[in-house]
């Protein structure tokens, strides 16, 4: 054995939430998975984005009935405080993502970082925010996620916690390198998401096996990028006749999956993370100080898309 920093780290997939299931359901899965993880030397675990309802961005309704029906107005309210509890009894750190909504009735699509003592010690609310606003009525289902929340406003931080430095991103964030290398650029050793990909998409026509590959890829491709764990979890199955990938992975530094779901219900992975494995790639091949040439990375800043070639 080596004297190596590490974390137990762990990732509960969580299978599908029907629109009849209530949040005291969901929350005792999640507490099941907890016990899991932390009978199999766990520190943290990873939970979905949206984790405690169906993902409600496909169905047109009014922001006041998603509010109603979909928002947590508190963190921890009375449903979701036995996830903290668990936390303490367990001494487990975990990521959530859930819907928030603020006071002055502003809708995020959120995630939390808790610590083993039961407390919030980041927030992050999801920038690249996929699908739509308006009803697409010829559609078989909607992704309102642009009707529903807006943009984050906190922009991509980390947080230590666990003697660990942990980025968080959502979902549709993983797929751009600019969410990691931000994080890196801070000194991020752990990035930890959740997802909720649909197997079919109303925009474009991507098979499955092609949205799982590209959802690995991203992963892979930025874990190795940045010398930093990833771990991302997804709500996966068929929610009342609309499928979702699963394939919840852990990646190493080296951009290898060291742990992959098999299934796509409830299924907690785990591994223990070597944090030193990351500084290997930092402090070499990817030393950002001495090598990143910003000065040449402009338009990654001042533009959005696609624009004239640079003179
Ligand atoms: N919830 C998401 O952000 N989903 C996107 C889909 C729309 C592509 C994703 O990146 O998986």
């Amino acid at each position: 054995m080596n004297n190596h920093r590490s974390i137990g780290l762990a990732v509960a997939q969580l299978g599908a939430v029907h629109l009849a299931d209530s949040r005291a359901s969901v929350v005792r899965r999640l507490v099941e998975m907890m016990r899991e993880a932390k009978s199999r030397g766990a520190d943290f675990v990873v939970f979905p984005e949206l984790a405690l309802t169906t993902f409600f961005p496909r169905y047109w309704i009014t922001e006041e009935e998603a509010h109603e029906r979909y928002f947590e107005a508190t963190m921890p309210s009375e449903e979701t405080r036995p996830l903290f509890d668990a936390a303490r009894e367990l001494g487990l750190g975990f990521y959530l993502g859930y819907a928030e909504l603020t006071e002055d009735k502003r809708g995020f699509n959120t995630s939390i970082i808790v610590s083993p003592q039961g407390e919030i010690v980041g927030k992050y609310r999801k920038i690249h925010l996929p699908g739509h606003s308006d009803h697409k009525v010829d559609a078989p289902f909607q992704h309102l996620e642009k009707k529903f929340f807006e943009v984050g406003d906190l922009g991509f931080r980390v947080f230590d916690t666990q003697s660990v430095r942990f980025g968080m991103c959502l979902c549709n964030d993983r797929r751009w390198p600019e969410t990691y290398r931000v994080m890196a650029l801070q000194g991020a050793e752990v990035v930890v998401l959740g997802y909720n990909t649909p197997s079919v998409n109303i925009h474009w026509n991507e098979p499955v096996h092609l949205r799982t590959s590209t959802h690995l890829i991203s992963l892979q491709a930025n874990a190795y990028q940045n010398g930093v764990w990833v771990a991302a979890s997804a709500k996966c199955g068929s929610e009342d006749g609309h499928h979702m990938i699963g394939s919840s992975a852990i990646v190493a530094p080296t951009g290898e999956i060291v742990a992959r779901t098999v299934t796509e219900e409830d299924e907690v992975i785990s591994t223990r993370a070597d944090l030193d494995l990351g500084a290997m790639f930092r402090e070499h091949v990817f030393n950002f100080a001495k090598h990143r040439r910003p000065e040449h990375y402009k338009l990654i800043t001042e533009r959005t898309g696609v624009g004239a070639p640079i003179a």
